[in-house]
């Protein structure tokens, strides 16, 4: 498998066949790839230039290395598509099992960036919520809600542990239209760490949402923290 006389560097064809086999599926998530030595040997080559494209494929989130214990295939990321949809909706079309951990549910006062960003006065009644998204009952991502009370009548704690999307459309029946979503890099602080089961410190994704009605009214503000190891998003570009 190897070609020696190739142009392409020996690590690199040593990557692309360990990526080759993990894509195959013939290496599964989870699973210890063979040692150093033992690539080194059946492909007849050094054991620094194996730890190369172990170290590449590590970096590029291919594998992960436990200390004392050996080199695994790590978890592969869920892609998404930034398309406005929910979370229920990606996960159900990837065919995992959405579920939701409500850690907080509060109606409160509306107060500067909020208000304006909902487009309601200070002081206005709003809902503040705070769920675990869970995949496969994985935690993927700690999102923090706020809607208008006004708008989002009739919201409780059970409609909340569901899809929030299919509440607002089927039952108020309203019609969701457009978002703005940034999206910036971070880090897991303690809380996050401990309910998205990561280690703090642990690079995340931070996704703040502005989604708005058919008639431009502002539905929602969400920021979220996403899971930076299995979650990766995907952005579709047209010129002109
Ligand atoms: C997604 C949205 C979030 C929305 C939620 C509704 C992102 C970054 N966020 O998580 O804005 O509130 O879906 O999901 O994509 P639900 O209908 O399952 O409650």
């Amino acid at each position: 498998m190897i070609d020696k006389y190739s142009p392409l560097p020996i690590y690199y064809q040593i990557e692309e066949a360990i990526k080759g086999r993990i894509e195959k599926g013939e290496l599964q998530e989870g699973e210890m790839i063979p040692s150093e030595r033992e690539y080194a040997e059946t492909y007849g080559i050094s054991r620094m230039t194996v730890r190369q494209a172990i170290t590449n494929l590590v970096n590029d989130g291919y594998l992960t290395r436990r200390k004392g214990k050996g080199t695994f295939v790590a978890n592969q990321k869920i892609e998404q598509k930034l398309g406005l949809t929910s979370f229920t909706e990606d996960m159900k079309a990837r065919g995992l099992k959405p579920s939701t951990k409500l850690i907080d549910f509060q109606v409160s006062d509306a107060r500067g960036k909020i208000a304006s960003g909902l487009g309601i006065h200070p002081g206005d009644e709003i809902y503040e919520i705070q769920r675990v998204r869970l995949a496969d009952n994985i935690p993927m991502a700690l999102e923090t809600t706020y809607l208008a009370a006004d708008l989002v009548k009739g919201l409780n704690q059970r409609i909340v542990q569901g899809s929030l999307y299919q509440y607002v459309e089927e039952e108020l029946g309203l019609s969701i239209d457009y978002a703005t979503q940034e999206l910036e890099a971070s880090v897991a602080r303690e809380t996050e760490s401990e309910v998205l089961r990561i280690a703090k410190g642990t690079p995340v994704l931070l996704i703040r949402r502005y989604t708005y009605l058919k008639d431009g009214r502002p539905l929602e503000l969400v920021q979220s923290i996403y899971r930076g190891d299995r979650y990766k998003f995907i952005i579709d570009m047209q010129r002109g």
